[in-house]
């Protein structure tokens, strides 16, 4: 007998709704579920996946526990007593910065990723945090926390509606999107087309996205800043800025154009190797369409000036008034985001509030960039205790950060290590203690992060589709479990830790004047709760705090978690609309146009101007067929041209002596990796590119596929010193590389 269910696909940002055919416990089909009120029926080859994926036979079933060197299945109870034991000596002795906790993207795609981590380094009181984000958006919330005072408020591209996209540094018909949620992204760049718009697309490859493009530029690898620079630049100097509604939100306008004065298009043009009438075509077309939403992504994120790529991709949004408009790039507004305070002067955002202890590096959003967690692993100094446990919840930094040798060398030598991943992988075959969730279907599902970032407002809850099979333990109990082993209270009931957060959520709310729960009894608001699971209860209460909730009866007709089940496909909430002033939390209530930090930035672009070299330089690209590190080992989503090749241009293989097929060489600063060519005009002379997330041939993993086809580690070429200096994010695109066939 087979049945269906409702499950939002966790494997992407686009969120799309699937309807799963379920025999027994077995997922066994998956299709796009047409009254989603987002996604609406969409659903790509990964989605439809779904199964393969989460049945995939090396997902560990049990519990793993290092017993006389080798790991061995063991209970959940035996897991977090050796937590218990090898974490809690080391915090008492050392501190809670010994232990260092990383997470990895998977937490933004779970419920137990957005609801525990925040308890679990609260708990531990670590500063030793580093995340998934120093390797890829860091950059875009330090230029949200400089220009609106709050690093998670980030304009989305108002993609449904926008007469005029320019897309930076990002392929979304290869990654669905990225901080831009719209499932069927592809189909909503051909609706954009089909209206009479225009696509415009900054990328140093000629990527599907950039196919469908009016018109595409394949800029130098890292130099989008300058570009960016430089159409600011024409904005004030053609008398084309013009911020409409916007202008008594925003200070700072007359101090900007001082500081883009000298990057004229014709300064840069070298630097980027595109044409200054180009350059000003660019910023012309975008003053003047109706609307229009400039949009970057990984290629502007992760460069050596990509906090600066990023403040520039909404000082353009902002120059041209398109920032808050419809048609623009808005703030969304989700679901479960906090009550919204009145608008006013907020507390501003404070980056360097402390420093990495080996490197110096400055925090940036509470985290430590991940190039250096292998140094202050490995590295003495005066100034502290190294960090001697590591805990890794859904990460994979072996395989995604800079220098794995050197990471997983510096892993092996800890005192202690869990990982909290459903995988023995390059990481995780380090652990003391491995904690494996349950596959998605056995999991509930609302996006957290992702309602804060999509093209339109809405809601959505699945509850776990299948069952939790006997023996798993669901992620939100693993997470909160593992809480109570590091903060000395093994054992304790796990429904504990989430009832403190919904006391102290609602012991907060009813202080607040703005709150619709003022002067209430908190006692009396937590009985009011429905849900059967903590996680639950805690989601009930986030959506009758939220902007659109019931107020716990203040608003009968708002959200709830009743109201949101009663609703499987979702609740549509419409498209975004102007908010400013209200998400602004800066000091003066206004947007912030030049911050200081960002000011003291732009010298170094401006040396940008004059570094020029004729070297090969490195990107990246995505497959739509993977994700990250973790997709290889499913056979229905590898092979055909899902593979580890070194793309090169024809012209530069020809010099290089490089054949098509044939193996080649690529040296960088951090190491050497050999991987086949394919020689192609996809990406422009002067660039490579090869993917990230291969390099599976370590041995004590089990990836029986995915080690068949290992590919190469493409971080391994770099040795994690290249950062982005404000936010600490690595360098991953525009990497120096030398390129030679391989004997
Ligand atoms: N050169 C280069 N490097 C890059 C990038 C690049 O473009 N170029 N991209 C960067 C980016 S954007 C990112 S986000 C990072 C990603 O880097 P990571 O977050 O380190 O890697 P992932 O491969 O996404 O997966 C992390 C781990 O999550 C586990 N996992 C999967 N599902 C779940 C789950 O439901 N629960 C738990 N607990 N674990 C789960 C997987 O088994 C895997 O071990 O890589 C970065 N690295
Ligand atoms: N299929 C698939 N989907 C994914 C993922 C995946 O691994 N596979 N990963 C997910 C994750 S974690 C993320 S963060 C998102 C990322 O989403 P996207 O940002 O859309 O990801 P990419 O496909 O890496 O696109 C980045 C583009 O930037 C270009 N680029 C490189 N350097 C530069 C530069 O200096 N300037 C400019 N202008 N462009 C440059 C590259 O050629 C590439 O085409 O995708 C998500 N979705
Ligand atoms: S686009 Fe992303 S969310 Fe939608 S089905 Fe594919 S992987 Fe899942
Ligand atoms: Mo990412």
């Amino acid at each position: 007998m087979s049945r269906t269910a409702l499950r939002i696909c966790p494997l992407c940002e686009a969120t799309c709704g699937l309807t799963l055919t379920i025999e027994g416990t077995r997922v066994t089909s998956a299709r796009g579920d047409r009254d989603d009120v987002f996604s609406k029926g969409f659903i790509c080859p990964k989605g439809a996946s779904f199964g393969a994926v989460e049945s995939d036979p090396d997902r560990l079933r049990t519990p793993l526990v290092r017993k006389d060197g080798d790991l061995r299945e063991a209970t959940w109870e035996e897991a977090f007593d050796a937590v218990a034991a090898g974490i809690r000596p080391v915090v008492e002795r050392y501190g809670g910065d010994s232990v260092g906790v990383v997470l990895g993207n998977p937490n933004v795609h779970t419920m137990a990723g957005a609801l525990y981590p925040p308890l679990l380094i609260g708990g531990l009181r670590t500063r030793s945090l580093f995340t998934a984000s120093t390797v890829d958006q860091m950059p875009k919330h330090v230029s949200s926390g400089l220009l609106f005072g709050d690093a998670n408020a980030i304009p989305v591209p108002d993609l449904d509606h926008t007469d005029h996209l320019l897309l930076i540094g990002a392929n979304p018909l290869e990654s669905n999107g990225s901080l831009c949620t719209a499932p069927d992204f592809p189909g909503r760049l051909k609706a954009l087309k089909a209206r009479g718009g225009t696509l415009t697309v900054i990328d140093p490859r000629r990527t599907r996205t950039a196919k469908l493009a009016d018109r595409h530029i394949a800029v130098r690898p890292g130099t989008d800043a300058l570009l960016l620079a430089a159409m600011a630049q024409v904005l004030f100097a053609e008398d084309l800025a013009d911020l409409g509604d916007l202008a008594p939100h925003v200070q700072g306008v007359e101090e900007l154009q001082a500081a883009v004065r000298d990057f004229t298009p014709e300064a840069v043009a070298a630097a980027c190797d595109v044409e200054a009438s180009v350059i000003r075509t660019l910023a012309r077309e975008l003053a003047a369409a109706p609307t229009a939403a400039v949009y970057g992504r990984i290629g502007s994120c992760t460069v050596p000036h990509g906090t600066l790529a990023s403040w520039l991709v909404d000082v353009l949004n902002i120059l041209t008034g398109n920032l808050d408009r419809p048609g623009g790039a808005l703030f969304p507004q989700a679901a479960t985001d906090k009550t919204p305070r009145p608008a006013g002067p907020g507390r501003g955002f404070a980056l360097g509030r402390w420093h990495s202890r080996v490197s110096e590096h400055p925090e940036a959003k509470g985290e430590l960039p991940l190039s250096a967690l292998a140094e202050e692993i490995d590295t003495a100094t005066d100034q502290g205790e190294p960090i001697r446990v590591v805990i890794t919840v859904a990460a994979n930094p072996v395989l995604s950060a800079p220098d794995g040798d050197r990471l997983d060398k510096a892993l092996g030598s800890l005192d202690f290590m869990v990982c909290v991943d459903p995988y023995l992988n390059e990481t995780s075959r380090h652990a003391d203690v491995v904690l494996p969730p349950p596959p998605p279907s056995q999991s509930p599902h609302h996006d957290f992060a992702f309602n804060t970032l999509a093209v339109r407002n809405q809601v959505r809850y699945t509850r776990p589709a299948v069952p939790l099979e006997p023996g798993r333990m669901a992620e939100t109990e693993i997470l909160a479990r593992l809480i109570l082993a590091v903060t000395g209270m093994q054992g304790a009931d796990p429904a504990a830790v989430d009832q403190m957060v919904i006391d102290g959520t609602l012991g907060k709310a009813v202080t607040e004047p703005h709150s619709p729960v003022h002067g209430r009894d908190p006692r009396e608001l937590a009985a009011q709760l429905t849900g059967e699971s903590g996680p639950e209860r805690r989601l009930d209460m986030m959506l009758r705090l939220g902007p659109y909730g019931d107020g716990f009866g203040v608003r009968p007709d708002g959200l709830s978690l009743a109201k949101l089940l009663a609703h499987p496909h979702g609740i549509d909430l419409g498209p975004l609309r102007p908010r400013l002033p209200q998400p602004l939390k800066t000091r003066s209530g206004k947007v912030e146009l030049l911050p200081q930090p960002i000011a003291g930035d732009l010298p170094r672009l401006r040396e940008a101007l004059r570094e020029r070299s004729d070297g090969l330089v490195l990107v990246g690209r995505r497959h739509l067929r993977s994700n990250n590190s973790w997709m290889h080992n499913v056979p229905a989503l590898t092979g055909g041209s899902n593979r580890c090749t070194l793309h090169i241009h024809p012209e530069d293989a020809e010099r290089l002596g490089v054949r098509d097929g044939a193996a080649v060489r690529v040296k960088g600063a951090g190491g050497e990796v050999t991987a086949p060519a394919e020689v192609t005009d996809g990406v422009r002379p002067g660039v490579v590119s090869l993917p990230h997330g291969w390099g599976h041939d370590r041995p004590g993993t089990r990836l029986s596929h995915a080690s068949t086809d290992p590919g190469v580690n493409v971080n391994q070429l770099l040795d994690g010193s290249l950062l982005d200096p404000l936010s600490g994010n690595a360098v991953l695109n525009g990497v120096p590389v030398d390129v030679a066939p391989a004997e």
